[in-house]
C-alpha cells in the first residue's frame, strides 16, 4: 500500500531533518548547498536545523572547495548538498583533493529511486560509487520516505565519526520518490545519536553516566570472542555497575570465568512473555556486535531503553539493526570498561539485579535437569561438560543458538569461537582445522549436517593436515532451524521439505569414514562418554548425532514451557 501523501512528507522530512540535527549534535557548523529540486527535502532540512549555518553556492564545484576550505581550517566536518546528475559529478576534483588532503567532508548528493535509474529519467546518472576510491564510505541509503529517522540519525554520526576518524570525505547518496515538499507541520525527529570518543579516543565517562542514570539496566556482551583480560574487565565493569551481564555464547564471558550479575539464560527468560514484559530496561551498555538472541533483540525493540550506548573501537564496526543507539564510544572495550568501573561508587541493592539472578538460576535448574532426550539441548549439556581449556567451535545456524539457550556459565574456560561476521554456514568444519592447527588445546566443532556437507573438503583438509579435531554433528537430516521460523506453517509441508528443510538422506558416518576420519552414530544421551573417548584419539573424530527436527523443536517448546512455569 503507497503511504498517503501528508504520510510520505512527514516520513521523507523527519528522516532528514534527523540527519542534520544529529550532525549538528555531533560538532558539525556548516553545510554548503547548491540549489536543485530533487535535493529539495536535505536542503530544507539543512537550512532549518538550530546550530547549523547553511551557505548557498551555486558552482557545485566551487561549492565543493569552499566546504574543502572550511573544513581545512576549522578542522571540523563539513557537510555538502546538491541535486542529482551531473550537480554531483562536480563535487569530485575537491572530494579528490580532500582525500589525499585529510579533510573532512559530508558529501549529500540527492538521487533519482532506483525505478527511474536507467530508462531515461532526465538528470539521473550512476552516482553509485561515484567518487570511487576517493572517499572513505560510500552508502546508498534507502529510498526517502522508508528510511526511520533513528535510522538516518544513526548514518549521521557514523558519517562525521568515519570522516573524523578516516581523516577524509565520505559520501551519502539519497533516493528521493516525489512529492518532495515538507509537510504541514513540522516532522517529529529521532533523538540524535552521540559520538563519544571522536575527539577523546577512550574516555569511559558515557559508561559511568549511563550506570549512574538508573539500576534497570543490563551490560550485553555480543560474539566478539574476547581475550581473557578484556572479558575480565567487561564482566568486573557489570559488578561494579550492579547491573545484569548478559553474555552471548561466544562472547568470551559466559564460560571464562566465575562473573558476578551474570544471567546466562537470557534466551530462555527473555523469551518468556511475562518476563519480558515485566522486566523493563532503561539502559543498556553493550560490548562489541549485537547479541545472537532473538528474544533479547525484541525485547529491546519492546521496550526501546532511552540510554544504549555501544561500545566498539571503529565506527564501521558498530551494529545496531534495531536503531537504538543514542551514544557510541569509540576505543577499546578493556580499557574502558575498567576506567568505567574504576570511576562507579559500590552499587546500591537492587531489586532489578536480584529478580534476574533469581530468574536464572531458575531456568538453569530447568536446563541442568534436562540431559535424557535425542535433541540439541541434551547436546549442548554434553558440550557443556568439555575440559577446561577446551575450545568449541559453533557453526551458524542453531548450533550457535542451541549454545545461547543451554549453555549455562562455567567457572573453567570454555572458548567458543564462530564464523558470526557474516553468519555463513560455509566453511565451518575448516575453520575447525585452522583453529586446531594453532592450538594445543583440544578442538571440537559443534556443526549441522548441511553445514558439514556444505565443507566436505574441510574433513578432506582435516585428514591431510592430521588435525586433532572432534566433529560433532546434530543430524536433523536438513535445515532444522527452518522449522523454527514462521514460513514451516506458511507453506505445505512438501514445498517446505523441498525448499527449506532440504533432507539429504545421506548417510554422514560412511561419508566421514570414507574421507579419513574415524566416525561413528552415538545418540544423543552417550554423547558424553563418546566425546571423552574422542578427546583421546589422534587425527579427526566425527560424531554423527541423529535427530528429529520435529521432535527437536518441540523439545526447545518443553524446555521454554518449564522455564515460564519456574517462573511462575
Ligand atoms: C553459505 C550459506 N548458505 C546458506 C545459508 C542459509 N542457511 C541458514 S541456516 C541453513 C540450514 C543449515 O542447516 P544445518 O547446518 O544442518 O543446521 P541446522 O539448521 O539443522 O541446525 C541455511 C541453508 C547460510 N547461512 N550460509
Ligand atoms: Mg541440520
Amino acid at each position: 500500500m503507497q503511504p498517503s501523501p501528508a504520510d510520505h512528507a512527514h516520513c521523507l522530512h523527519a528522516a532528514t531533518a534527523s540527519f542534520f540535527a544529529c550532525l549538528a549534535a555531533n560538532g558539525v557548523e556548516l553545510v554548503v548547498i547548491s540549489p536543485g529540486s530533487r535535493s529539495a527535502p536535505l536542503a530544507l532540512a539543512a537550512d532549518r536545523t538550530p546550530g547549523l549555518r547553511s551557505e548557498v553556492v551555486v558552482d557545485e564545484r566551487s561549492a565543493a572547495f569552499v566546504a574543502l576550505g572550511a573544513a581545512r581550517a576549522s578542522r571540523r566536518p563539513v557537510a555538502l548538498v546538491c541535486t542529482s546528475g551531473t550537480a554531483a559529478a562536480n563535487y569530485l576534483p575537491a572530494v579528490v583533493e580532500a582525500s589525499h588532503g585529510g579533510v573532512p567532508l559530508l558529501v549529500n548528493t540527492a538521487d533519482r529511486p532506483p525505478e527511474l535509474r536507467m530508462f531515461g529519467a532526465g538528470q539521473t546518472v550512476d552516482q553509485i560509487g561515484l567518487y570511487g576510491r576517493a572517499v572513505r564510505w560510500f552508502h546508498e541509503l534507502p529510498v526517502g520516505s522508508d528510511l526511520a529517522p533513528a535510522h538516518a540519525s544513526l548514518l549521521a554520526a557514523r558519517a562525521v565519526a568515519l570522516a573524523t576518524a578516516e581523516r577524509g570525505p565520505v559520501h551519502l547518496n539519497w533516493p528521493f520518490r516525489e512529492p518532495l515538499e515538507p509537510p504541514a507541520e513540522a516532522p517529529l525527529l529521532a533523538a540524535p545519536v552521540r559520538v563519544a570518543g571522536a575527539a577523546v579516543v577512550g574516555d569511559p565517562s558515557p559508561l559511568v553516566a549511563a550506570v549512574r542514570s538508573t539500576t534497570d539496566g543490563v551490560v550485553a556482551v555480543g560474539p566478539a570472542m574476547y581475550d581473557p583480560p578484556t572479558a575480565q574487565a567487561i564482566a568486573g565493569f557489570a559488578a561494579s555497575a550492579g547491573w545484569p551481564l548478559l553474555a552471548d555464547p561466544a562472547s568470551g564471558l559466559r564460560t571464562g570465568g566465575a562473573a558476578l550479575g551474570m544471567v546466562a539464560s537470557a534466551d530462555l527468560l527473555l523469551g518468556t512473555p511475562g518476563f519480558a514484559d515485566q522486566q523493563r530496561p532503561l539502559a543498556t551498555v553493550r560490548f562489541g556486535p549485537p547479541l545472537t538472541s532473538k528474544p533479547y533483540r525484541l525485547w529491546l525493540e519492546q521496550h526501546r531503553p532511552s540510554t544504549s550506548v555501544v561500545v566498539d573501537p571503529g565506527p564501521l564496526d558498530w551494529a545496531d539493526p534495531s536503531d537504538l543507539t543514542s551514544i557510541v564510544v569509540a576505543g577499546e572495550p578493556g580499557p574502558l570498561a575498567a576506567g568505567a568501573a574504576g570511576a562507579l561508587e559500590r552499587p546500591p541493592a537492587s531489586p532489578w539485579l536480584d529478580t534476574w539472578t533469581a530468574a536464572d538460576k531458575a531456568a538453569a535448574a530447568v536446563l541442568t535437569a534436562r540431559a535424557t532426550g535425542d535433541d540439541e539441548i541434551t547436546m549442548v549439556r554434553a558440550l557443556a561438560e568439555l575440559p577446561a581449556g577446551a575450545i568449541l567451535v559453533a557453526s551458524s545456524s542453531m548450533p550457535i543458538r542451541d549454545l545461547d539457550i543451554a549453555l549455562c556459565a562455567r567457572v573453567e574456560p570454555l572458548r567458543v569461537l564462530a564464523n558470526r561476521g557474516a553468519n555463513g554456514i560455509d566453511g565451518v568444519v575448516s575453520t575447525a582445522v585452522g583453529v586446531a592447527m594453532v592450538s594445543a588445546e583440544p578442538v571440537v566443532v559443534f556443526v549441522g549436517d548441511l553445514a558439514t556437507l556444505h565443507d566436505l573438503g574441510g574433513l578432506v583438509t582435516a585428514a591431510r593436515a592430521g588435525a586433532r579435531l572432534v566433529v560433532v554433528i546434530p543430524d536433523n537430516d536438513g535445515g532444522g532451524i527452518f522449522s523454527f521460523l514462521p514460513v514451516a506453517s506458511a507453506v505445505d509441508e512438501a514445498t517446505f521439505r523441498r525448499l527449506f528443510h532440504t533432507p539429504h538422506g545421506l548417510d554422514l558416518v560412511a561419508i566421514a569414514a570414507a574421507l579419513g576420519a574415524t566416525a561413528e552414530r552415538v545418540h544423543a544421551p552417550q554423547l558424553p562418554a563418546a566425546l571423552a573417548a574422542a578427546l583421546e584419539r589422534d587425527g579427526s573424530s566425527v560424531l554423527v548425532v541423529p535427530l528429529d527436527a520435529a521432535a527437536n523443536r518441540r523439545a526447545f517448546a518443553d524446555l521454554r514451557g518449564q522455564v515460564a512455569a519456574a517462573l511462575a
